[in-house]
Formats: structure tokens, C-alpha cells, sequence
């Protein structure tokens, strides 16, 4: 990778054993069950997770729409964070596609919905009222920074939604950088939900694809939402053999992203003008503001940065996400890249 992109673990590349794994994969057609190796995938990413059952989908996106459709019918309410991604940035499509409408609660610093706002969240069974049927979970909690939800707290959030009579489903796009944090397994973070999604080409560097896991009864609904939405892949072994190599090798190695962001927020927080908490850094995310007192503007910034080649995205707060592809050098090129833009 030639520039150091900060924007996104999403812009990670495929690892050169990915690609060899991707050029040599054994193909069927997934649509007829087929693939052999997707199947591996799928029973791989079932047997991490503690679920019977997994299906791989197209994006996250495309994992948390169809678990949406599977949970819930149109009319209904799912609960979920205020600046969740389902609620924020998956272009509405629980509601535009599945009818189901969205109840916020607000998302608290360290990534957690209180159990009591759940609580007060669910309705009364009356004809006024939606159906609440489900409770959406984010860990980590991307717009706090990548706070990993703890597995004491999981499992309270979905023992109390399951006695309230919800579903559960947690979106754990990056619920293996919350397991490596915490040292803790994947499967111990989502015991007991009805369905967990996590990302396959975000820190596990796989180019394409996420996980839906749950019960095979889920799994079987799951599977015709994703064909609805047009996720039926065809030889997609090509694109599992990658997820293969993701799971098999890019998750314990998740803790040197971890390491390099908290580098990174070390270096940050030694530079007169900006404004960050290194304490808050628990995974691979970094955020910052501009001090009040700093002449340039967002839009300046990233334009100073990118000519040392450091790609970000002007956002308030600032987010800085390290992956497989930035190393402790480029870390403090980025951190000098940053002293001299603020400098100036
Ligand atoms: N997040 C992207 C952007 O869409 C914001 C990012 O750069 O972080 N759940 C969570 C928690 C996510 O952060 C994302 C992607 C998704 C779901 C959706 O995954 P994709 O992009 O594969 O549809």
C-alpha cells in the first residue's frame, strides 16, 4: 500500500496468501449450496461464534439488513443506539426495505446502551403502538471510538432483552477486535443472541464479505432475505477462500493494530492542537478534535496530511483507524505528518 490510508480498516488489501488462497479455491454454485469452500467458511465462522449456523453475505450492510428481515416483520420496532451504523449509515434500509421502525436510545461513551433506557424502550402491547421485536447491539462501538462491549455487559443486554420477549442481534462488524482487547473469545461475547454479523474485510483484511451466524431455523430465514436482496453469489468460494485465510490468521494479530493506534494517539497527544483522550484508545480506532485555537480548518488539515501521504476523512471528531497495512513506521510518519500541519 503505497499511501498511509487512515480512513478506514476497510481499506485494507488483501494479504498475498489471501490472493494465492483466491486463485487456488475449489468453486460451486454457492446459490445450490454447492461451494465447497464457502461451506468451510460458513461452518469455520459457525463453530468461532458458538452458533449453529452461518451464512456468508455480500457486506455488513447486507448481514445486519437480511438479520433485520429475519427477525422481524413489517410493523415492528427494533431498539438500537442513536449513532449506531444500522441507524445511521446503512441508508435506512431496515425501513425502506423491511418496514420496521427504528427506536433509539443513546449510545453512552464506553459503547454501551443502558439496561434501564432498554427497558423503557419496549412498548406496551397496545394497538397505538409497533411491535418491539428486536434489540441491535454494535461492538465494538464504531462511532465512540471502537469501545469493546464487555462480555459481563452483553450478556446482561441480551438476558434482559430475551425477558422482555426481543431478539437479539449484535452487530460485530468488528467483534474480533472487541475478543482481542478483552482477551476474551468471540463466542463469549455474543452467548445468547439470536444472531451475530461480523466483517470479514475490515481488520481481517479480507477483501469482500461478513458472517451472519445464528440458529439454522435463523439461518434459513437468513438465506431468503439475502437472495431477496440479490446476495445469492454464485462461485463466490473465490471471495470465502480469503475469509478462510482472514479467520485462520488475521485475528490474533488484530492486538498489533491496537498497539499502533495507541502509538498513534500518544504521538497525537504531544502536539499542541489537538484535543484526544489516548485512555479511550481500546482497539484500532483513534479519535481527536481541533482545539478551538487552531487556525486551519478540518478541510485544511486533511489536505496538509495528504501531502505527506496520509489519507484521513475530515469528520468531528476525527477518526484515524490503523489495519494490517500501517506499521509502527507509518505511524510516526503520520504523528510528523501532523506535527507539521499544525505547526504551520
Ligand atoms: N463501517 C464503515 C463505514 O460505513 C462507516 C467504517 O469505515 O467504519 N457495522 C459497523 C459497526 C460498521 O462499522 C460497518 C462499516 C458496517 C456495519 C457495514 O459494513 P459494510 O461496509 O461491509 O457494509
Amino acid at each position: 500500500m503505497d499511501k498511509i490510508d487512515l480512513r478506514s480498516d476497510t481499506v485494507s488489501w488483501p494479504t498475498p496468501r489471501m490472493r494465492q488462497a483466491m486463485a487456488e479455491a475449489e468453486v460451486g454454485d454457492d446459490v445450490y449450496g454447492d461451494d465447497p469452500t464457502v461451506n468451510r467458511l460458513q461452518a469455520m465462522a459457525a463453530e468461532m461464534l458458538g452458533m449453529e449456523a452461518a451464512l456468508f453475505v455480500a457486506s455488513g450492510t447486507m448481514g445486519n439488513l437480511s438479520a433485520v428481515l429475519s427477525h422481524c416483520t413489517r410493523g415492528d420496532e427494533m431498539i438500537l443506539g442513536d449513532v449506531s451504523h444500522v441507524f445511521l449509515n446503512e441508508a435506512g434500509g431496515s425501513a425502506a426495505l423491511g418496514g420496521v421502525h427504528a427506536r433509539t436510545v443513546p449510545v453512552q461513551p464506553d459503547g454501551t446502551l443502558r439496561l434501564e433506557d432498554i427497558r423503557r424502550a419496549v412498548r406496551a402491547d397496545n394497538p397505538h403502538y409497533p411491535t418491539t421485536r428486536l434489540l441491535c447491539l454494535e461492538n465494538t462501538q464504531n462511532t465512540v471510538g471502537g469501545q469493546p462491549l464487555g462480555a459481563d455487559y452483553m450478556r446482561a443486554a441480551i438476558d434482559l432483552a430475551h425477558e422482555l420477549h426481543l431478539r437479539v442481534h449484535v452487530d460485530g462488524a468488528r467483534i474480533f477486535n472487541a475478543a482481542v482487547a478483552l482477551g476474551v473469545e468471540a463466542r463469549d461475547l455474543v452467548k445468547g443472541a439470536d444472531s451475530v454479523m461480523f466483517c470479514l474485510s475490515k481488520g481481517l483484511c479480507a477483501p469482500v464479505g461478513s458472517m451472519l451466524c445464528g440458529s439454522e431455523a435463523f439461518i434459513a430465514r437468513a438465506l431468503r432475505a439475502r437472495k431477496m436482496l440479490g446476495g445469492g453469489m454464485r462461485q463466490a468460494g473465490v471471495l470465502a477462500a480469503a475469509g478462510i485465510v482472514a479467520l485462520e490468521e488475521m485475528v490474533e494479530r488484530l492486538a498489533d493494530d491496537h498497539a499502533n493506534a495507541c502509538r498513534l494517539a500518544e504521538g497525537l497527544a504531544a502536539i499542541d492542537g489537538i484535543v484526544i483522550d489516548p485512555a479511550r484508545v481500546r482497539t484500532n480506532m483513534v479519535q481527536f478534535d481541533l482545539a478551538d485555537s487552531v487556525a486551519i480548518t478540518p478541510r485544511q488539515l486533511v489536505e496538509a496530511v495528504a501531502a505527506h501521504g496520509v489519507v484521513i476523512r475530515a469528520s468531528s471528531p476525527f477518526r484515524l483507524v490503523t489495519h494490517y497495512w500501517i506499521g509502527p513506521h507509518h505511524i510516526d510518519k503520520a504523528v510528523a505528518a501532523f506535527r507539521e500541519a499544525l505547526a504551520a
